[in-house]
C-alpha cells in the first residue's frame, strides 16, 4: 500500500468500533493474498518487515484472529495472546535487537494514525531511534 492508499484507507477507518474489514491488507497476507517478507510465525501471530521501513529493523507483528484494535485483541483468549506476545519476543531475539534496544509502537484509530485496520505493532530498532514524537 503506497501513503495515498494509507490515507484512504485511515480515514476510512476513522471509528475503531467499525467492523473489522476482511478486504486489509493484512488479512490478505494472511490467506496468502498477498507477499510478504516473514520474519518468523507460530500458530496465531506472524512477523513480517514493514513494506516502508522506518529504522534498519521495523517488523510488524500482527495476530492471525481477524481483530482490528487492541481493545478487540483483549478479548481474544490467553492463549491467541500468548501466541501473539511471544513472536513479539521472538522478533526481539532473532533480529538481534535485546543488548541496544528497540521501540515497540501500536497506532490505534484516527488519531493514532492507524494505516490498516488489523491490530499489529511495529517493532523498530536498529539505530538510535530518537525521541517519541518530533
Ligand atoms: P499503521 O497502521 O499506521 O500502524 O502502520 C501500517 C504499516 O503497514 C505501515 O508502516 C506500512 C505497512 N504496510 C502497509 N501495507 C503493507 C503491505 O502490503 N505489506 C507490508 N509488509 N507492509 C505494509
Amino acid at each position: 500500500m503506497n501513503k495515498e492508499e494509507g490515507r484512504e484507507k485511515m480515514s476510512e477507518n476513522e471509528d475503531t468500533e467499525d467492523a473489522y474489514d476482511v478486504e486489509n491488507v493484512f488479512a490478505k497476507i494472511l490467506r496468502g493474498e498477498l507477499r510478504c517478507d516473514k520474519v518468523c510465525e507460530n500458530e496465531g501471530a506472524l512477523a513480517f518487515r514493514d513494506v516502508s521501513p522506518r529504522a534498519p529493523v521495523h517488523v510488524l507483528v500482527i495476530p492471525k484472529a481477524s481483530v482490528k484494535t487492541w481493545d478487540a485483541w483483549l478479548e481474544l483468549g490467553l492463549e491467541e495472546r500468548e501466541y501473539f506476545l511471544t513472536l513479539v519476543r521472538e522478533v526481539i531475539e532473532v533480529e538481534g535487537l535485546k543488548k541496544g534496544g528497540y521501540r515497540v509502537v501500536m497506532n490505534a484509530g484516527r488519531d493514532g494514525c492507524q494505516e490498516v485496520p488489523h491490530f499489529h505493532m511495529h517493532i523498530l530498532g536498529g539505530r538510535v531511534l530518537g525521541k517519541i514524537l518530533p
